[in-house]
């Protein structure tokens, strides 16, 4: 996907350009040797890619959410509710930390979710920190993943979430026992729905963050764009107001986001993979497609902050799941 792409290779060209930087100083420390002074200034800044794992539906955007402080995810009870890799900035003066929320671990039964996947790789090879999340009920399993993780020398939070859900006793003896199987890993329990817990993770996150100077402009929230968080806020009704296989077979693209002061004008279409499925998801006289849309209204003005209106089509896409043509034209690598 080209903005992931975009964000990717601006840390390739630092590094690429530190490289350079290093041969120059090289060349500068062997003729100054004398000179170097004890007092140049030291960066103080931290920064760094804070990459959150975790198996579908254990509330990984939910704790995203929590954490950036505004809903950049879309969040359901359903799991793969997540296709992409969202990026949230939180600044302070002295510190920059860049979330990555990602799809939950599966294994690929299409191209989408080869692609899914791809953007967790791509999370795993960029991470400065890992924020692997459970929830209560999970155990260890020799997933290849978290294999990958443990065997890594990048620092490692490992949430338990959801402990809203249980009791003291319960939720001492699974931080115990995750602590057992990653001795390394700061484990810290959480309820991402209710925000106990998360304040303490954020403040672990700063102990262990590099220094680095930021990687983005301090005022810059997320690496999407408003027609991505629309096409996601129509994605989240399908998965909430539909069943069985009907929200997976759908992808919302945005075709036109006309702005104004005062009111957005958004022409979206949600691809189906068969007639069918155009059909329910319509519904008699309408009225589904209607819910979807008033529903998706509700929320995009709350995050934009004013006035929208929302023009849904249904077309279909046959087999796009497995189509690469489509997928990249939606968004996917
Ligand atoms: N009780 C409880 N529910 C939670 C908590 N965190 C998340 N949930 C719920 O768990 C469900 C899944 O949450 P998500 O944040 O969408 O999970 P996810 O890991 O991002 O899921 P995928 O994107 O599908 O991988 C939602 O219904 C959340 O409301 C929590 O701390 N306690
Ligand atoms: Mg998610």
């Amino acid at each position: 996907m080209n903005q992931n792409e975009d964000l990717i290779s601006p840390n390739e060209d630092l590094s690429s350009q530190n490289e350079d930087l290093t041969s120059q100083n090289e060349d500068l420390t062997s003729q100054n040797e004398d000179l170097s002074s004890p007092n140049e200034p030291k960066t103080t800044h931290k920064a760094g890619f804070v990459n959150i794992i975790g198996n579908p539906n254990v509330g990984k955007s939910t704790l995203m959410n929590a954490l950036v402080g505004e809903k950049l995810c879309i969040t359901t009870q359903k799991s793969q509710t997540t296709r992409h890799r969202i990026m949230g900035m939180v600044n302070g003066d002295d510190y920059q930390v860049v979330y990555s929320d990602t799809p939950g671990l599966v294994h690929p039964h299409h191209k989408l979710h080869q692609s899914m996947m791809a953007f967790v790789g791509e999370a795993l090879r960029d991470a400065d920190i890992f924020l692997v999340i459970t929830e209560l009920g999970e155990s260890f399993k020799n997933d290849e993943t978290l294999q990958y993780i443990i065997q890594s020398t990048i620092p490692i939070i490992l949430v338990v979430n959801k402990i809203d859900l249980s009791s003291q006793d319960v939720v001492k003896e699974k931080l115990d026992y995750w602590q057992s199987v990653i001795p390394r890993a700061q484990v810290l329990p959480c309820s991402a729905i209710t925000g106990f817990g998360v304040e303490r993770i954020f403040d672990t996150i700063l102990q262990m963050l590099p220094l680095s100077p930021p990687y983005f402009e301090k005022q810059q929230l997320t690496d999407k764009s408003l027609r991505f968080f629309a096409a996601e806020i129509i994605r989240e009704k399908l998965l909430l107001f539909y069943d069985k296989e009907i929200p997976y077979c759908c992808e919302v693209t945005i075709e036109q986001y006309e702005e104004t002061p005062t009111l957005d004008r958004i022409s979206a279409v949600i691809y189906v993979e068969r007639e069918s499925q155009k059909r329910i998801l319509i519904g008699h006289n309408g009225t589904s497609m209607k819910r979807v849309g008033i529903s998706a209204r509700q929320d995009l003005e709350a995050f934009v902050g004013k006035q929208c209106y929302i023009s849904l089509f249904v077309k279909v896409s046959d087999s796009w799941r497995n189509n690469d043509k489509t997928l990249h034209r939606f968004g996917y690598n």
